[in-house]
C-alpha cells in the first residue's frame, strides 16, 4: 500500500501540496467570479450573490473547471490512493464563502456529516477538495472530526445515520480546520465526518470539489457522457435545488484532453497499460 494511501486510510484526511497550478486556479476563480457577477478582489460585491453553509455556486461545467479536473497530477494523486488508473472524476462544483462579519448569513456554518454511510464497511472511497486560494485555517476552512472517523463503530453502534450524526454534532469532539495553500488538496475518507467551518478572516474562501472514484458500470458511464455532453448538474445537485442552477448551464461543451476523455468516459480505460 502506499504511504498516502495508508496515511489517509489511517487519519481519515490528507493535505496535498503543489497539485494545481495556480494559473489554473485563478481561471476557476474567475470563471465562477462572472457567473456570480462579482469582482474577487473588490469586497463591495462579493455579498450580492452569495449563500451560506459551504457557499455552494452551482456552476459544474465550466472550461476552467474542466481543466483542475484534467490535470495529470490530480489524476496521479487519486491514481496513487485508489491504487488503480482507471477513474473517473466527479462532475462538482465550487465554493465562495464569503468572510461572516458583513454578512447575515455568514454565521450559518452546515453540521458535521457523511455523504456516505458510515456504517458500511472501510474501504477505498475519498472525497477531494482544491483550495483555489491560500486559505488559512480560521478561514471556513475544510474541517473534520478525525476522533470520531478513528472510533467510528462505537459513534454508529445501534444508531441510524441521522442519529449517529446527532449524537456527533452533540458531542464535544475536537473539530480540526484544515487550510492549505492555493493549488493543495484536501482529501479525506468519507467516513470521516466533515462540514467546513465559519470563515472568520477577512477574505472569501474558494474552492472547487473535485473528487474521483474507480471507473464503474456502463450504465453510469453513459449518464457520466449524457451530463458531460448536455451540460447538466448531477442529479444529486439538482435535488439541491441551489439558487442559481441554470439547466443546460450556458456556454460551449468543454475541450477535453485524452487524459479528461477518460475521466469522463467518453473513452475506455486501457486496464492492460
Ligand atoms: O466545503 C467544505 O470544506 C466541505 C464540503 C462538504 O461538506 C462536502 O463536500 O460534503
Amino acid at each position: 500500500m502506499s504511504t498516502a494511501r495508508s496515511r489517509l486510510f489511517e487519519h481519515g484526511f490528507l493535505v496535498v501540496d503543489d497539485v494545481v497550478p495556480t494559473a489554473l486556479c485563478e481561471a476557476v476563480i474567475e470563471e465562477t467570479a462572472e457567473f456570480l457577477g462579482i469582482v474577487p478582489d473588490d469586497p463591495a460585491t462579493w455579498f450580492a450573490n452569495c449563500s451560506p453553509g459551504h457557499g455552494i455556486v452551482p456552476l459544474h461545467h465550466g472550461q476552467a473547471l474542466w481543466n483542475v479536473r484534467q490535470w495529470p497530477r490530480v489524476h496521479a494523486v487519486f491514481r496513487e490512493l485508489y491504487e488503480d488508473e482507471a477513474l473517473w472524476v466527479s462532475m462538482d462544483r465550487v465554493s465562495f464563502k464569503v468572510p461572516a462579519a458583513g454578512w447575515d448569513g455568514g454565521d450559518r456554518v452546515s453540521p458535521l456529516h457523511w455523504d456516505t454511510d458510515p456504517r458500511l464497511p472501510r474501504r477505498a472511497d475519498f472525497q477531494g477538495l482544491v483550495y483555489l486560494r491560500d486559505t488559512g485555517d480560521g478561514q471556513g476552512a475544510f474541517c473534520c472530526a478525525p476522533e470520531v472517523y478513528a472510533n467510528l463503530p462505537e459513534w454508529v453502534a445501534g444508531r441510524s445515520v441521522p442519529e449517529a450524526r446527532a449524537a456527533v454534532n452533540a458531542s464535544d469532539t475536537p473539530i480540526h480546520r484544515i487550510g492549505g495553500r492555493a493549488g493543495s488538496m484536501v482529501i479525506w475518507h468519507r467516513q470521516m465526518p466533515h462540514s467546513s467551518g465559519r470563515n472568520d478572516g477577512a477574505l472569501p474562501r474558494w474552492v472547487q470539489y473535485v473528487t474521483m472514484d474507480v471507473a464503474a458500470s456502463e450504465e453510469e458511464r453513459l449518464e457520466r457522457v449524457r451530463l458531460f455532453g448536455e451540460k447538466r448538474p448531477p442529479e444529486w445537485a439538482v435535488r439541491q435545488e441551489v439558487p442559481g442552477q441554470l439547466i443546460p448551464e450556458p456556454g460551449p461543451v468543454a475541450e477535453l484532453t485524452a487524459l479528461g476523455r477518460r475521466l469522463v468516459g467518453l473513452d475506455a480505460w486501457d486496464r492492460s497499460l
